[in-house]
């Protein structure tokens, strides 16, 4: 199979597998897994942080950042096109009682300074207090697309001058500073906090880590704890996370080159056009021109009986994600498939 749906796919390293077996543990909620705390004192050192608090996903870890930023009745403001927004089951709300307050995200993949400074709302007693303002580096739906720090500064400025905190969705945080070749730590630097995923790129098989200040994180810590997501012997889980911040964060251009080479393959095939853009990080999507006649989710399932896997968006669209377990022939072997499912 050759899986290009999503760098969630990834299985554990060969390392990871060993590193899991042999991980020394205890109970997490004691704040006493040994391999857990390494873990988090890794993860907030690589984001510049104070602390940092290992959760079992990187949906927990935004809606945890939501939670221990804002109150029930508090808005947090975020792009249309953001994960939290989008697939995130609305827990915000549901789960958290906060207003999510949508902004456009741009074709770039950032919000407009000007729709930040005019969506905070003033202290009027008819509106939501705007808390919270999120940011996703790199922002997967318009393309995988890395955010420069200069946009997040500017960005902090703007919130932090009205009294709101600004959290990254940095899912794929090492992916963007791969891509910007400038470390992670520097793109977040502003930012209150943060979260990262070690289980899409980097292969670990479970995993994020929210990064903020002491305060921040002992607040998360409870509602972590309140949403049941308080693990005990995890450091088994934990261990794969610290091979994946050693090993695993310096060879993400590799991924990038990769998704490069796949985009000038398939733009090279008529029917086939990049609307959206050639990929800047780990991901690309293709979509199908009309006159072809026919839907990208029959073309996924012609291309899924040669043994390839693709994430259709919508109708004409495709989203393709490159990591670790895809090689130069799977880039070339997709192509050809693709070439021969379209113009038949
Ligand atoms: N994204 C998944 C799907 O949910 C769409 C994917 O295949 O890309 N933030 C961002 C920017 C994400 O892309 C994702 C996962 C998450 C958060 C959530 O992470 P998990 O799956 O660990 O809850």
């Amino acid at each position: 199979m050759i899986d290009l749906r999503s760098d969630t796919v990834t299985q554990p390293t060969p390392a990871m597998r060993e590193a899991m077996a042999s991980a020394v543990v205890g109970d997490d909620v004691f704040g006493e897994d040994p391999t857990i705390n390494r873990l988090q004192e890794m993860a907030a050192e690589r984001m510049g942080k104070a602390a940092g608090l290992f959760v079992p996903s990187g949906t927990m870890g935004n809606l945890l950042a939501v939670m221990a930023h804002c109150q029930r009745g508090d808005e947090a403001l975020m792009g249309t096109f953001g994960h939290t927004f989008l697939h995130e089951a609305g827990g915000v709300s549901a789960l958290g009682g906060v207003f999510a307050h949508t902004l456009p995200n741009q074709k770039d993949g950032t919000l407009r300074l000007e729709d930040i400074e005019e969506g905070i709302r003033s202290d009027d007693i008819h509106e939501p207090p705007s808390r919270l303002l999120i940011l996703e580096n790199t922002q997967n739906r318009c393309g995988g697309i890395p955010l420069s720090r200069e946009y997040t500064e500017a960005v902090a400025h703007v919130a932090h001058k009205h009294g709101v905190k600004v959290h990254v969705d940095g899912a794929r945080i090492f992916n963007a500073a791969a891509a910007l070749h400038e470390p992670a730590k520097d793109l977040v630097r502003k930012a209150d906090s943060v979260t990262f995923c070690l289980s899409k790129g980097l292969c670990a098989p479970v995993g994020s880590v929210l990064c903020g200040d002491e305060d921040f994180i002992k607040r998360a810590r409870r509602l972590r704890k309140m949403l049941g997501g308080g693990m005990r012997q995890a450091g088994i889980l934990a261990a794969a996370g610290i091979v994946a911040l050693e090993q695993m964060t310096e060879r993400l251009s590799e991924d990038h080159q990769r998704a490069k080479d796949l985009a000038d393959g398939l733009a090279r095939i008529p029917g086939i056009g990049f609307e959206m853009g050639m990929p800047q990080t780990n991901m690309l999507f293709p979509s199908l021109i009309p006159s072809l006649r026919v839907s990208a989710e029959h073309v996924a399932q012609m291309l899924a009986k040669e043994g390839i896997k693709v994430d259709v968006v919508s109708d004409l669209l495709f989203r393709l994600v490159t990591h670790y377990w895809i090689s130069d022939e799977d880039v070339q072997k997709t192509i050809q498939c693709f070439e021969s499912v379209i113009s038949k």
